[in-house]
């Protein structure tokens, strides 16, 4: 397979203005008809003659241009070309397509009966022929034919313009989207669903129509994706003055998706896991994920749908700027500080390793293979936090004077995220040409800061010297562009004042290698709080004393360093018993958490996430030559030793917050259960009697899926053998009938570090309710036990290793994007101990060398090996 490459981008020969298409969908095939109004592009200075399209996997049935057969076309592998064509003409092309065979997911596929697309990334090109690449921007209407008993519900992009009866039973409606967009947007979706409607009146008054569709057994689980819509529209528009511009939008539901969800245009598609909830089915986590993904995909109507991306290594120009403001909805929805936390966890271990690995490659990367391996934590996430360092670095104000700017500037074009930092600097006069390093160096940069104090003066020195290692095809870094929000504090926990404003917190901006910052007028050495809310995406090394440590998590005035000095203080404890420095877990750490629990009027969300360990796979990240069964032998005993010494704190907690009542997802109630479910896990975790009744009567008596699952895993992951399984069988008895629970069901022993080994997760494999067809549940069992078990994934014998290997090379008959995705955890293999690092690099290996090697699946496997 080919690479493309960023330098080799050149405009489109030819342009298109308007596409009109008649599907036709019949039960074994679909006929899809579509005329292109096509002209030269101006701007292309190549002046090629032929006309070149994409398409896969279709049946070419007719083709004429402006109303006559024609006959020199080729069809080679991936394109159709038409030679010598005018300056301007239409097009008419008929294609016959399979979507009841079409397992990949991409393009048109049928799913639990009815059919839907998914063409972002290059899906257009498996409907039909057509330049698919996003600078191509056209207004498409769209007629659906089908039968109208079996799917009554015909919907595609924009405003229903026309409807009616066809002959033999069959219907059709027409769609017309007045805005143009690139073809990664077009969707389409037929089937028998009920709708759910509701209403949003925008600033301008005008009345929109809110409209989801899902299968009938699901119709009582629309309320809080609706609820979060609107709540998504009316931030919008307060916080960026985004209205909404068509008169419907529609939400649908589909069981069978190979991501969380999609922004086209007017007509967003979901995976059911990520819209469909109720009390009684849905836990918390999954109340928030849903709230952020109907944000996210909403959002993506200004940043992603109105102005795009030029080509797809500007992925990040919508995808790290529309998670930012995902990220900034969730904040203002709940807690910045929980929000923040969460984000950063994730962030840092998934992120920062991919950023260390064989994929790494920059926020707009230089090249790519098969770009739906692009998706990745390092364009959203890391993307993200590059736009959230220009929001810090310009201020909330300019801010918005420079997306202003973007967004009136580029309406209706296809764009860079050069365009998108020339916006905020022309709106700000702010220079960030060394900033845009950030969008072309890959790395996780390192802060190594150490400080001095001068008693006699006063002055107190911080000197940060910046470096980031080498990544794949780039040994050499230049310095980049940092914020760092600090603040300093007194021995009796004041927060010292900056500067001559009496500031007490400000953003050190670091652009040299090295660079020292001094402050003054101090009577004492104080204690500084660095990088606060985490406000660049680096590692940052200061050799904090663990007593210093234990006062930031109590005095710090920042949250986010509260909670990060916690991780710190037991990621020493852990990696000093691991690495033999220590024998007992340090009694302060103990201290530090009794504290945490016995403090009245603490935000107990914050507490829980400060109770909650590191988790191995941060630990790992922070570790070379990782020994996992060792990192984790550690850890076990940590949290064993915490947990048996904070007993009785751990059961007054229980005693105290565990809600009775009606379920709301409002931030008091998801932190009280949050607090006493971690509660309870560490209980059960210690094989408390107390800890067991409590999780058995919970079990039995939840009223929701927070309080439920939260029960079953904390009997799941405890040494009570028999109620564990007495548990699992019961909850499958009893929500066997929906597949969001099974495939929590799934989860909850897949990414068990107590049972989910390679035996557990093969019977689940040969579970009736396991179907390989489904992305789902195929994440739920292996991708889950790849990715969150480390414990049994890396078992030292290799079978882990082995087992995944196993099941990627059968997914990637059919599916490869999900054997590309389900890859990823092996590509990690440098990182580890040289026992699991020969066995991952075999599996990956065996893989290279198979015959048949998807695409998707050869670019993981061969960068990886490097
Ligand atoms: N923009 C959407 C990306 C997406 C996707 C990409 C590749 C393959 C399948 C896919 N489904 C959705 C999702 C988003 O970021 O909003
Ligand atoms: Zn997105």
């Amino acid at each position: 397979p080919q690479a493309v490459h960023l330098a080799d981008y050149r405009v489109p020969a030819f342009l298109i203005d308007h596409v009109d298409l008649r599907i036709e969908l019949f039960e074994d095939c679909a006929l899809v008809h579509s005329r292109l109004n096509i002209r030269r592009n101006p701007a292309d200075e190549s002046q090629a003659r032929d006309l070149v399209l994409n398409g896969e996997e279709l049946g070419l049935e007719s083709l004429m241009l402006d109303g006559r057969p024609v006959e020199n076309h080729r069809v080679d592998e991936g394109f159709l070309t038409v030679p010598s064509v005018p300056e301007h003409f239409h097009l008419d092309v008929t294609t016959r397509i399979h979507p009841r065979d079409n397992t990949r997911l991409e393009g048109l596929y049928q799913s639990s009966g009815m059919f839907c697309t998914q063409c972002e990334a290059e899906g257009f090109r498996r409907i039909t022929y057509f330049p698919d690449r996003p600078d191509v921007m056209a207004c498409y209407r769209t007629r659906i034919e089908a039968d109208r008993e079996a799917y009554p519900v015909l919907l595609a992009n924009g405003n229903p313009v026309d409807w009616g009866e066809l002959e033999d039973g069959r219907h059709q409606v027409t769609w017309e989207d007045p805005y143009p967009k690139p073809s990664y947007l077009f969707a389409m979706v037929a089937g028998d669903l009920v709708e759910k409607r509701d209403e949003f009146v925008t600033g301008s008054g005008r009345t929109i129509d809110l409209r989801m569709y899902v299968e009938a057994r699901n119709e009582a689980k629309c309320e809080h994706a609706l609820a979060s819509l609107k709540k998504a529209m009316a931030w919008d528009e307060e916080v960026y003055g985004r209205e909404y511009d068509l008169d419907i939008f529609m939400v649908v539901a589909v069981d069978d998706f190979n991501m969380g969800a999609m922004e086209n245009k007017g007509l967003n598609i979901f995976n059911s896991s990520c819209v469909l909830a109720s009390p009684e089915t849905a836990t918390d986590a999954a109340y928030d994920r849903i709230e952020s993904i109907v944000a996210h995909e909403y959002f993506h109507n200004w940043s992603g749908n109105r102005v795009t991306c030029r080509d797809w290594f500007q992925l990040s120009l919508k995808e790290g700027f529309t998670v930012f403001r995902d990220n900034q909805f969730s904040a203002d929805m709940g807690s910045p500080t929980v929000q923040r936390i969460d984000h950063v966890n994730m962030l840092r271990t998934a992120q920062f390793a991919e950023d260390a690995g064989p994929m790494a490659h920059p926020v707009r990367p230089d090249s790519y293979i098969e770009i739906a391996n692009f998706y990745t934590l390092t364009v959203y996430e890391k993307g993200a936090e590059v736009v959230r360092m220009i929001h810090t670095l310009l201020g909330p104000d300019m801010f918005r004077e420079g997306s202003d700017l973007y967004f009136a500037r580029h309406d209706g074009q296809a764009v860079t995220t050069d365009d998108f930092v020339r916006a905020m600097e022309d709106a700000s006069s702010r220079d960030l040409t060394q900033f845009r390093r950030w969008y072309e160096q890959a790395g996780t940069p390192e802060l190594r800061v150490t400080d001095a104090f001068d008693a006699e003066s006063g002055t107190y020195t911080l000197t940060i010297r910046q470096s980031c290692p080498a990544t794949p095809g780039q040994s050499h870094k230049e310095p980049f562009h940092i914020p760092v929000r600090m603040g300093l504090i007194a021995s009796d926990g004041e927060a010292l004042p900056l500067d001559a404003e009496q500031n007490t917190e400000t953003v050190l901006e670091l652009t040299d290698t090295e660079h020292s910052f001094q402050f003054s007028g101090l009577a004492e050495r104080p204690v500084p709080s660095l990088l606060r809310g985490f406000s660049a995406p680096v590692k940052l090394d200061y050799s904090w004393t663990r007593d210093q440590l234990m006062f930031l998590m109590s005095r710090d005035p920042d949250g986010f360093n509260r909670w990060d000095a916690g991780q710190k203080l037991a990621v020493d404890v852990i990696l000093s018993i691991q690495q033999g420095r220590d024998t007992e877990v340090d009694p302060r750490l103990v201290e530090a958490y009794r504290t945490l629990l016995t403090t009245p009027g603490l935000d107990r969300a914050m507490v829980a996430r400060m109770l909650a360990l590191p988790s191995t796979a941060w630990l790992i990240e922070l570790t070379d030559e990782a020994d996992v069964a060792a990192i984790d032998g550690a850890r076990h005993q940590v949290e064993q030793t915490v947990a048996r010494a904070l007993r009785d704190e751990l059961l007054q907690v229980r005693a105290d917050h565990h809600p009775g009542g009606d379920y709301a997802f409002e931030p008091g109630q998801v932190a009280a259960r949050s607090l006493s479910n971690s509660a309870l896990a560490l209980l059960t975790r210690i094989g408390d009697d107390q800890g067991r009744d409590q999780a058995l009567a919970q079990f039995d008596q939840a009223t929701n899926m927070t309080d439920r699952l939260a029960a079953l895993k904390a009997l799941v992951d405890s040494p009570f053998s028999q109620e564990r399984e007495d548990a699992l069988a019961r909850f499958h008895a009893d929500w066997q009938h929906d597949p969001q629970v099974v495939e929590q069901w799934f989860a909850a022993q897949s990414g068990s570090p107590w049972i989910g080994n390679v035996n557990r997760v093969t019977e689940l494999l040969a579970h009736p309710a396991f179907d390989w067809k489904n992305p789902n549940k195929v994440r739920m069992v292996i991708g889950v036990f790849a990715g969150r078990n480390l414990t049994h994934f890396h078992s030292p014998d290799g079978s882990g290793h082995r087992f995944l290997g196993e099941q990627i090379r059968r997914l990637d008959a059919f599916n490869p994007q999900i054997s590309a995705q389900l890859a990823q955890p092996l590509t990690r293999w440098r990182q580890y101990a040289p026992h699991l690092r020969d066995s991952m690099a075999g599996v990956l290996r065996e893989l290279r060398d198979l015959p048949d090697l998807s695409r998707d699946l050869y670019e993981v496997v061969t960068k990886s090996l490097g």
